[in-house]
């Protein structure tokens, strides 16, 4: 990991790191993925899942949200969060007490490609941040090669284009100017900043598997009010990873500690519903 590259991931808003996993680093977290989409794929309507084509059509799945939860959780899938390359990379752009916001697991569809429509995360569409510095680290472990991940660089520093604004405003898939595909090989880690413009696509019937989570500084204003209800089970934390533990900990506390006015909690329930509307194209 070298400075060069948290230089790049401020400046054009994404870094993709190569080999970052080696090969004996990739297998367990893909056994493990690989496990977790047989579990969803058996009864997809009990997970958070990420839907190319919905009922009353045939059923066809490109992720699940989510992860962490009782019913997903893997303990070779939490290790990734403890990977030192990984956690080094974040903790030098973020600082080295970081808290957990979200983990997901992508991977592609088997009947109907996905097209997601450009967004920033959080319905965050208007936020950036002219001296890059992030609110969070986003990053995609690929363990198969993915080249899904569309990005517009620099966007998280400026305000939007009109053309970026109407795509975005019309749940838009269609080319922007200056976007760049970022194409990955098993092992390599992407890291981008969720408030620069972006999106993923994916053919049926590819080799996608990647993990797609989410740290924050522990103090970070922005963003925060990401403890799951399931995190808070009472014995929840005791069963998982400690550096996941830790996280989560400290997620928990800095949500306690900064309650949320009733207008942000509206804003977020529209905004639940808005990124539902953002489904990929054929499931809308
Ligand atoms: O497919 C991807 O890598 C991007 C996914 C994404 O942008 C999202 O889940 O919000």
């Amino acid at each position: 990991m070298t400075s060069a590259q948290a230089d790049a991931f401020r400046r054009d808003g994404f870094v993709r790191v190569p080999g970052l996993f080696s090969p004996a680093e990739v297998a367990p977290a893909l056994a493990a993925l690989e496990e977790l989409r047989t579990t969803v794929l058996a009864g997809p309507e009990k997970h958070a899942v990420r839907y190319s084509s919905r009922p009353p059509g045939p059923i066809d799945v490109w992720g699940v949200s989510n992860i962490m939860t009782p019913e997903l959780y893997d303990d070779r899938l939490a290790e990734v969060l403890a990977h030192p390359g990984l956690l080094g990379f974040v903790q030098e752009v973020l600082g080295p007490r970081l808290r957990f916001w979200t983990a997901h697991a992508l991977w592609s569809p088997e009947m109907v490609d996905y097209e997601l429509s450009w967004h920033k995360d959080n319905e965050e569409h208007e936020y950036h941040e002219a001296s890059g510095r992030p609110t969070h680290v986003q990053f995609n472990v690929c363990l198969t090669a993915d080249d899904a991940f569309r990005v517009v660089p620099g966007s998280h520093r400026r305000p939007l284009t009109d053309a970026e604004r109407e795509e975005i405003g019309r749940l838009g898939s269609g080319e922007l100017p200056g976007e760049v595909l970022v194409p990955c090989e098993a092992g390599d880690v992407l890291f981008f900043n969720h408030h620069a413009v972006h999106r993923g696509s994916c053919e049926n019937g590819g080799p996608r598997r990647t993990l797609h989570m989410n740290l924050q500084a522990a103090d970070e204003p922005v963003g925060g009010q990401t403890s799951w209800k399931f995190m808070r089970e009472p014995g929840y934390l005791e069963t998982v990873h400690p550096t996941l533990r830790e996280m989560m900990r400290r997620t928990i506390e800095w949500d306690d500690a900064h309650p949320i006015s009733r207008a942000e909690a509206m804003r977020r329930l529209r905004s639940k519903r808005d990124i539902l509307a953002r489904d990929a194209k054929g499931a809308r």
